[in-house]
């Protein structure tokens, strides 16, 4: 099977303010989730699931969206919620299970949801969230309206049943969807090759299902750019669904608790050596952009990463009187829209 491998872009091929977004959106996940992960260390919120150095495969997705498409995220879903314009207070708030928070506290880190943002939730069940990112680009497909669906999930969920029954329907019925799966060679403790027959876990079985098999690397903000531009513009011009598998590597443990031992030394060092943020720092300094513009940046997001922190840490816990409001007992339908 041959893999189209997008690989060492023209760095003039996207142009330059959608690459600074993109820089933006990667630095607001980094240092939202550095900030977050200061809270956990001093006891002030329980554990997650970390997405550092997998930044580029969310931002690059989050500039190419617009109003109106809608995303799926699993339980790492806090770089995508981010990437889709939703404030950080609000997003630290609800890891915090603040009343503040997007989803009033109840959702936490697991189940961030912001529909208004196209935010359609992260799912805790591996795999779950596939066939429910299809039905949203069915209902686009029926209303007639140009949406387009992206759905996020990791490699471990290719050996799920969900996964092969989205891809199925998303094919057969030509649906407004893009799939892309984050391959961080990981599902929890165990090597996704150790338990795949096939070598690139979603691009190997893309012509199962009558796809092409894209492989891209998913620590390239470049790469990422292009080929979610290029996915969502087929999508949105009726021309179906997409399977995107990003190459790339989570710097930490599979949660806050895990440290992470099970991987060889040699090749953490080595991901981290491809750390998408500095490498893509130094292409938009080859590009032109002066260190005075990426350092104010860079100040700018630390400083709103701080002050959510701060936001959340002070503010209340819900009011037991809300525990029943917006959810789906209480027969709220705001969500469908
Ligand atoms: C259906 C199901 N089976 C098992 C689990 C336990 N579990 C939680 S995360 C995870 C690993 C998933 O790995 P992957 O899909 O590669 O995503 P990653 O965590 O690497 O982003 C597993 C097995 C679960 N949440 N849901
Ligand atoms: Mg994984």
């Amino acid at each position: 099977m041959t893999d189209t491998f997008v690989d060492a872009v023209d760095i003039t091929a996207s142009p330059l303010d959608g690459r600074l977004k993109v820089h933006r959106k990667m630095l607001e996940i980094r240092y939202f989730e550095e900030a977050w992960t200061r809270l956990y260390n001093a006891g002030k919120t329980g554990p997650g699931h970390s997405s550092i150095g997998m930044e580029a495969i969310a931002a690059a997705f989050g500039v190419r969206m617009r109003s109106g498409d809608s995303t799926y995220a699993t339980y790492r879903g806090h770089a995508h919620t981010l990437a889709r314009g939703v404030p950080m207070k609000g997003a630290m708030a609800e890891l915090l299970g603040r009343g503040t928070g997007i989803n009033g506290g109840k959702g936490g880190s697991m189940h961030l949801t912001s529909v208004e943002h196209g935010m359609m939730g992260s799912y805790a069940i591996v795999g779950a969230h596939l066939p429910i990112a299809a039905g949203t680009a069915l209902a686009a497909k029926y209303l007639g309206n140009d949406a387009v669906t992206v759905c996020f999930f990791g490699d471990g969920a290719t050996n799920i049943g969900a996964f092969h029954e989205a891809l199925n329907l998303a094919a057969t019925w030509s649906l407004p969807v893009v799939y892309v799966c984050e391959n961080n060679h990981y599902m929890e403790y165990t090597a996704i090759t150790e338990v795949t027959a096939v070598p690139r876990p979603a691009a190997d079985r893309a012509s199962a299902y009558g796809l092409e098999s894209i492989v891209v690397d998913g620590n390239d903000a470049d790469s990422m750019f292009a080929v979610a531009g290029d996915a969502i513009a087929k999508a949105r011009a009726g021309g179906g669904p997409t399977l995107i598998e990003a190459l790339t590597y989570r710097h930490f443990g599979h949660a806050s608790s895990d440290p992470g031992k099970y991987r060889p030394d040699d090749e953490v060092t080595e991901w981290k050596r491809r750390d998408p943020i500095p490498t893509f720092r130094r292409r938009l300094r080859d590009a032109g952009v002066d260190d005075r513009t990426l350092d104010t940046m860079e100040k700018e997001v630390r400083a709103l990463a701080d002050e959510a922190a701060e936001f959340a840490v002070n503010s209340p816990l819900p009011n037991v009187e809300d525990v029943e409001k917006n959810v789906w007992a209480d027969g709220g339908s705001a969500w469908r829209r």
